[in-house]
């Protein structure tokens, strides 16, 4: 049985009484070997499958701590701001809970999928004519203003906790810590995570090392890399389309205090890694989860790829973002049912 990241990293994590743990199962995600990938990328690569977390992204690994210590707390509902999966993630934690939930949204921004899910777990979706960073700055304001309504964006410092699990399972399923870790970077709260939960790792002295953390952003929202905030994000990685991400300090001390980086990517390059996971690895995650490889394959042509064992990874579920395959690729017209037709079909050539 799925026991969840609570009662499995229980001594890691802020106190919780266990009538308050609310769970679906989330963590224990597989660590996928990418032996084709591994090639291209001239290291021993594995896919962290983050799509595999009962909402379909990772944000659920900090969503169980945030909901229960919030449950614990007296809280009543959850607000928070986001570009689709912290909704979706919320939703579902805040209707286990029996709490009401608001998440506040750019309107007409988010994937398909993350609308629906919200949708599907009854929360009330605020639509703002805005982008994810006023819809943050709204969300921190109506928390502050109601003793009973708990912010869950990572900017709530149980969202990092819980999310450093990830580094742990990691660990433990290597036997050691990689040598690289690649992952997007949005609103900057995982890459604070996983060197949070790798530095514990180390100082508790199951290792003696720690991995280098590459971040990437999406070149049109990437004020980590750009020393500034940008004020019009704009990305096909609609979930790190953030100009003015909250945990920029944490993000730029991983990157300074493990000798990694945080790099950009264009939206060219992530759909291009997207496509790479899809087909020759069978992996399919959304765009935005993409970003690491996209960063690991650009520093590789670079001559600057990390060596030994690097892992990818993967935040979010491809299902989550159906849209933006189909923009791509459509589903060919039906022919007859006959032998022939179909046999006719599959003699083309491939696209
Ligand atoms: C798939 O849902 O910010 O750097 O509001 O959904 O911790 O922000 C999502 C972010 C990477 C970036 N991959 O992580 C939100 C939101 C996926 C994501 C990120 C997000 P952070």
């Amino acid at each position: 049985m799925r026991q969840g990241v609570i009662r499995r990293f229980r001594a890691w994590l802020p106190e919780i009484p266990e009538g308050a743990v609310t769970t679906i199962g989330e963590g224990d995600t597989p660590l996928i070997e990418a032996p084709t990938l591994s090639e291209r990328v001239g290291a021993r690569l594995f896919l962290k499958f983050e799509g595999m977390n009962p909402t379909a992204s990772f944000k659920d690994r900090g969503m169980t701590v945030a909901v229960s210590r919030a449950v614990a707390s007296g809280s009543r509902a959850a607000v928070c701001a986001s570009t689709g999966n912290t909704a979706a993630s919320a939703a579902a934690y805040a209707s286990r809970a029996g709490m009401k939930c608001f998440v506040v949204v750019p309107a007409g921004k988010i994937a398909l999928g993350k609308a629906v899910q919200v949708l599907a777990h009854g929360a009330e979706i605020v639509q703002i004519e805005g982008n994810f960073d006023a819809a943050l700055r709204i969300s921190q304001e109506i928390a502050g203003d109601r003793d009973d309504v708990t912010l869950v964006n990572s900017v709530n410092p149980d969202r990092i906790e819980g999310q450093k699990t990830g580094a742990f399972e990691i660990c433990e399923v290597l036997g050691h810590p990689p040598d690289a870790l690649a992952l997007p970077v949005g609103n900057a709260g995982n890459i604070t995570s996983y060197w949070k939960g790798f530095s514990e790792w180390r100082e508790a002295g199951y290792s003696d090392s720690a991995p280098r953390m590459l971040g990437f952003q999406a070149e049109g929202a990437s004020p980590l890399v750009a020393g500034h905030d940008f004020e019009n994000p704009e990305t096909v990685a609609s979930a790190i389309r953030i100009g003015a991400p909250a945990s920029k300090e944490g993000a730029l001390a991983a990157a300074r205090e493990s000798g990694g980086a945080i790099e950009s990517v264009t939206d060219g390059e992530i759909l291009a890694a997207q496509d790479l996971l899809a087909r020759e690895e069978g992996v399919f995650c959304e765009p935005a989860s993409a970003a690491g490889l996209a960063g690991l394959l650009k520093l590789v042509e670079e001559g600057r790829g990390p060596e030994g064992t690097v892992v990818s990874v993967l935040t979010g579920h491809g299902l989550k973002d159906p849209d933006v395959i189909l923009s791509r690729v459509e589903l060919p017209e039906p022919v007859a049912a006959t032998f022939e037709a179909v046999a006719g079909r599959m003699e083309r050539p491939g696209p």
